[in-house]
């Protein structure tokens, strides 16, 4: 295993309840969101967008961000199952963004999940379409499909979406990240960058969780904190794994940090010390779920565990 920073394997998580068994936990939960990712895409015309955005959709990933979305309702007292459709619209966000990533006039990348990018399959006019269409699709399912969620819970979803996907989360972080190649960049722009594209969806998952189950202010704030430990982490460990990893094992092109002249955390502190980094942002992350712990204990166990898995990923 070529693990980022430590395993997660095989070690209960530290503070999960006795008898935890995060691999099951972690097998079952992907198994719930692929067959709800696979209603979400029924037959519809044209047959041949619903082609494309099912072959991004369905191709597999580990689905971090609707697991993290489950964990953090059933932590806040929510049925998960209530979460469902916001854990799959925000798969469908972070596949969207993944597509657009992909296209020449950003990344220009081939593979993607293991597979060509949708770009390379269905050419760009498609793959824009098929993008723009899993946006949209990510806010019906919020406000159409979501049965059984009170009406104000799921506006303060689509709210906390809206800013997530936009300006001020993904888009915002990827403008920076485009007009940031090829130029030497700080430890502050490092982290703006990686807070807006990849830490914002993080924090958009578990919040809305909580959201759905009805936590209160102080409760999501924690998980803000949590959000942000995590967020960090996994993009130093993605950094990590694009010069220590390969792409047969990554799934997607290894090394292309190093090709596009972009500035990375190991290339800013090193790989040990981004690999302490990341450590360290993910003790803060776990510590922050104390709140929860006392009336909780065994319900923090998945969001415990999900931190470790963070840095323990080798993809
Ligand atoms: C959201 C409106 C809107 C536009 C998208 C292109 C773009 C704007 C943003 C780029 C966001 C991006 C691609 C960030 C990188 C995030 C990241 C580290 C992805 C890899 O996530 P994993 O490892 O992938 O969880 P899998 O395949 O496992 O799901």
């Amino acid at each position: 295993m070529t693990a980022a920073a430590t395993s997660s394997d095989s070690a209960p998580p530290a503070g999960a309840a006795q008898g935890f068994d995060f691999n099951a936990y972690l097998a079952a939960r992907k198994a719930e969101v692929e067959s709800a990712l696979d209603a979400s895409l029924p037959p519809e015309r044209p047959e041949s967008l619903r082609e494309a955005m099912r072959y991004s959709l369905l191709a597999g990933g580990k689905r971090l961000r609707p697991i993290l979305c489950l964990a953090a309702c059933e932590l806040a007292g929510g049925d998960p199952a209530l979460a469902m459709p916001t854990a799959v619209a925000l798969e469908m966000i972070h596949t969207m963004s993944l597509i657009h990533d992909d296209l020449p006039a950003m990344d220009d990348d081939d593979l993607r999940r293991g597979r060509p990018t949708n770009h390379r399959v269905y050419g760009e006019a498609v793959a824009i379409l098929a993008g723009d269409a899993l946006l949209t699709r990510a806010f019906e399912m919020v406000a159409l499909r979501s049965p059984g969620v009170p009406a104000e819970r799921l506006l303060q979803v689509v709210a906390e979406l809206s800013l997530v996907a936009g300006a001020p989360g993904l888009v915002g972080g990827q403008v920076v990240d485009l007009e940031c190649e090829g130029k030497q960049v700080d430890l502050e722009t490092l982290e703006y960058i990686h807070l807006h594209k990849t830490g914002a969806l993080l924090r958009a998952c578990v919040i809305t969780g909580a959201l759905i189950a009805g936590a209160d202010a102080s409760r999501i704030d924690s998980l803000r904190t949590y959000a942000r430990g995590i967020g960090l982490a996994f993009q130093i460990v993605d950094d990590i794994l694009d010069v220590t990893a390969s792409s047969d094992v990554l799934g997607k092109t290894a090394g292309k940090d190093l090709i596009a002249d972009k500035t990375t955390y190991p290339k800013l502190l090193g790989l040990e010390e981004s690999r302490q980094r990341a450590k360290a942002l993910v003790e803060e992350a776990k510590a922050s779920l104390a709140a929860f712990k006392p009336t909780e204990p065994a319900k923090a166990s998945p969001l415990l565990a999900l931190a470790d898995y963070v840095i323990g990923r080798d993809r």
